[in-house]
């Protein structure tokens, strides 16, 4: 059994993968302007991969998306478990961010107080924040469900990615039906709203409760990312 810093790392991302997770990564997070991360500076992230075929269809079926985004709760949190396990057992404290936050309305947003996933996963070399201000892979793109355990313990951590390699690209502010994305490329400091505009994506979906019973979950900004696509 795994008795030093460096083994159980490497244990724990060896059983992650093996249970699920298509990519893992430990970011340093203790620049980030949160209580959470001054007292547990290195965050474990992780992501599980969207299907592909699902994403692919997702405009003449969005509900099966909305299905699949929703199905996926089930791996992220086993394998959140996973790791509180197995850090309990090693006796390092922690604690997890919650996976999703259903937005009510705007005002919630505007209070939302959660340690942001794509900051885990930006900070653990995962991947860039595109112009979609979504986590973009160069494995999967923006396909890929988040999770994210912050920790005490002192793991090795990797070089964060502080700047985007979207470049030129336009499509997802092409595909975007508000308009709520606004062809910025991000660095690290950057607000989110530079990039996008998160009320009125947010709205816009809010808006189909009357029609579908639930907030739409559009995806069109996702689907088109060409970055790790499956051609
Ligand atoms: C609020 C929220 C929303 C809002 C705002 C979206 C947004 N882009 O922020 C609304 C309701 C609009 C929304 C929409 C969607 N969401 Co949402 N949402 C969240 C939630 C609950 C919180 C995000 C948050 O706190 N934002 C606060 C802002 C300030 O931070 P941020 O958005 O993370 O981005 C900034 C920082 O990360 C910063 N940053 C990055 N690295 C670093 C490093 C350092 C050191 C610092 C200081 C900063 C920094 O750069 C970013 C830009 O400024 C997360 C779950 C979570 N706890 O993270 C899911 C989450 C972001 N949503 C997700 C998804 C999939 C969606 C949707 C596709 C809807 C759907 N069908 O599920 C759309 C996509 C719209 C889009 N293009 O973003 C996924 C994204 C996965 C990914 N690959 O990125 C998440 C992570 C859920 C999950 N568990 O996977 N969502």
């Amino acid at each position: 059994m795994a008795e030093n810093i460096s083994e159980q790392q490497k244990f724990l991302i060896k059983t992650l993968k093996e249970n699920g997770a298509s990519l893992v990564g430990f970011g340093d997070v203790s620049s980030v302007k949160s209580e959470i991360a001054k007292n547990f500076p290195v965050a474990i992230s992780f992501g599980v991969k969207y299907d592909q075929k699902v994403v692919e269809n997702l405009h003449l079926d969005e509900e099966s998306f909305h299905n699949h985004l929703v199905e996926l709760n089930t791996p992220i949190k086993q394998l959140i478990s996973i790791i509180e396990n197995l850090l309990s057992k090693w006796g390092y404290q922690y604690e997890t961010v919650p996976i999703n936050i259903l937005i009510k309305d705007n005002q919630q947003l505007r209070e939302l107080q959660t340690f942001p996933h794509k900051t885990a996963a930006t900070c653990a070399g995962l991947g860039w924040i595109g112009k979609c201000a979504l986590l973009v892979t160069p494995e999967y793109g923006p396909r890929i469900k988040l999770g994210t355990a912050l920790t005490k313990a002192p793991f090795s951590t990797a070089e964060p990615i502080v700047k985007d390699k979207c470049g030129e690209c336009a499509l997802c502010i092409e595909a975007c039906p508000y308009g709520a994305i606004h062809n910025v490329n991000w660095e690290r400091e950057i607000e989110r709203e530079k990039l996008f505009d998160a009320y009125v994506c947010n709205e816009k979906r809010l808006d189909y409760i009357p029609v579908i019973g639930r907030k739409h979950s559009c995806g069109l900004c996702l689907q088109v990312c060409k970055i790790g696509k499956v051609v």
